[in-house]
């Protein structure tokens, strides 16, 4: 029947959605390494939940780290840094987030990047799925909306009938 039908294609629709994140190479063509202003290459730019950040360098030469808050940032300390597994990270909660690499003076010179991300608290039909405890969850609002829009289509069909 076609409800059937246009409820599962919302619902896949929905279930795409989160795939629309934007990535950001970081530092564009330059990539990651010394001699790149990083907070000019941040400038302007709206990072949102669900964006990905790639960090391209060459393997040995630099490192990515990601740091806990802004004092570690602005001093450089290590520390309290802990190397990030993977070079394409995803941004999975809003907030500010502090990159750098953990090479000799690297961080020093300015190879940092911090970034605000921005949630999407609107009334998205497909909140981002960031992580697999959240899946079952947004699933089930998935379906919800689905629902929502499929009632939604047959009271407006039995209007125009
Ligand atoms: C990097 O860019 C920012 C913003 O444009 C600027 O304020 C800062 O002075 C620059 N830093 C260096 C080391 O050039
Ligand atoms: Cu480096």
């Amino acid at each position: 029947m076609a409800l059937t039908a246009l409820t599962a294609l919302l619902f896949v629709a929905m279930m795409a959605a989160p795939a629309f994140g934007s990535d950001y190479v970081v530092g564009d063509e330059a990539g990651w390494k010394l001699n790149v202003n990083y907070t000019a290459w941040a400038q302007g730019k709206e990072f949102h939940v669900g964006d990905r950040l790639i960090f391209k360098y060459t393997q040995g030469s630099h490192n990515l780290h990601r740091l806990s808050n802004a004092a570690d940032f602005q001093e450089c300390r290590m520390s309290g840094a802990s190397p990030t597994g993977s070079d394409v990270i995803t941004l999975a909660t809003p907030g500010k987030k502090w990159y750098a690499c953990g090479v000799s003076e690297h961080c020093s010179k300015g190879m940092k990047l911090a970034i605000n991300v921005i949630s999407d608290s609107a009334p998205s039909p497909a909140p981002p799925l960031v992580d697999s405890a959240a899946n079952g969850y947004s699933t089930l609002i998935s379906w919800a909306w689905a629902w929502v829009f499929a009632a939604f289509a047959l009271h407006k069909s039995t209007i125009i009938a």
